[in-house]
């Protein structure tokens, strides 16, 4: 070609800025390497997933692991062919173009095909892992009614035998106990879920205002409250210990505030927490569902409340 770039010396620049940057890259993983304690090691390795802490928790972690594993081979072998590209066609002395390749065929149908097949495996997958963290046992050990309301969550525990099916009939009033004992959280107080350890709970989620979603982290499970119907799902505590929930669905000004604790306890303490609750008279004989009982507006500035009634 005609134009004759003064190319010596324009390598001769590069090449100081290029290891400039390779040390400036290597200085920065170093020191955010050094800064990580163990629990973000652990983490790391763990992929930002939380350890699991439920019976049914290490479904979701296994396609996290997996899907992760299946982005990375995707990823090398991606990289591999952009790097081979770049080295193997790159701008040479005599300026030759290489040699031009449209239409294929084989190769066209091979990138159409390989990213279906792709998406075939994740959903299947995916659904399979779902499937198993909304199986329901017809006979769950503990059930709880909650409610997230705008803009905090109401818990109410069954007390005694129980005496109607797992998941009540919102409309008939039929629920599983003849008592409950409740917590009731507000916009000053950030309510504690007990769980009793080892036992399977169902959680049947109410809404009286708008759509909310009912999740603990270190369960790998949320799921959305939606006004009118009972949304359920099961979990099975393995680890005593304190943990964090919240509403994982944008619901209001005050969505922020819908936060709670978790804390997962031994069978007697679960027994004593839920008679501590009756005896400060935390008690009904139905659970408390929202709406006019739930005003949860305590706490909050004049300025937040509108909206409701
Ligand atoms: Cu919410």
């Amino acid at each position: 070609m005609g134009l004759q770039l003064p190319q010596p010396t324009a390598k001769r620049a590069a090449a100081p800025m290029r290891r400039l940057a390779t040390g400036a890259l290597i200085a920065a993983t170093l020191l955010f390497l050094s800064a990580c304690d163990a629990a973000d090691k652990d983490q790391i390795a763990r992929l930002a997933m939380p350890i699991p802490a439920t019976e049914q928790a290490p479904h979701t972690f296994e396609l996290w692991k997996w899907s992760w594993v299946a982005a990375m081979v995707t990823g090398v072998i991606v990289w591999g062919l952009i790097f081979y590209a770049v080295v193997k066609f790159r701008r040479r002395s005599d300026d030759e173009i290489p040699v031009q390749t449209r239409y294929n065929l084989p190769l066209e149908i091979f990138y159409t095909i390989a990213p279906i097949m792709m998406v075939i495996v994740f959903f299947y997958w995916t659904v399979n892992v779902q499937n198993k963290m909304i199986a329901i046992d017809p006979e769950p050990d503990v059930t709880i009614e909650v409610v997230g309301q705008q803009w905090q969550w109401t818990f109410n525990h069954g007390v005694g035998e129980p005496t109607g099916p797992a998941t009540p009939n919102y409309t008939d009033n039929e629920y599983r106990y003849d008592d409950y004992v409740y917590v009731v959280g507000d916009g000053d107080t950030i309510p504690t879920l007990w769980l009793p350890v080892d036992q399977t709970i169902q959680f049947n989620l109410h809404s009286p205002d708008v759509i909310h979603d009912f999740g603990v982290p270190s369960f790998l499970m949320k799921m959305d409250v939606v006004p009118g119907r009972i949304n359920r799902f099961q979990a099975t505590p393995t680890k005593i210990g304190e943990y964090v929930g919240k509403c994982f669905e944008l619901c209001g000004v005050d969505h922020s505030r819908m936060l709670f604790n978790v804390k997962v306890v031994s069978q007697a303490d679960y027994d004593a927490y839920l008679a501590d609750l009756a005896e400060q008279g935390a008690e009904s004989d139905t659970p408390l569902l929202g709406g006019a009982n739930a005003r949860t507006q305590a706490g909050l500035d004049d300025e937040s409340e509108g909206g409701q009634e």
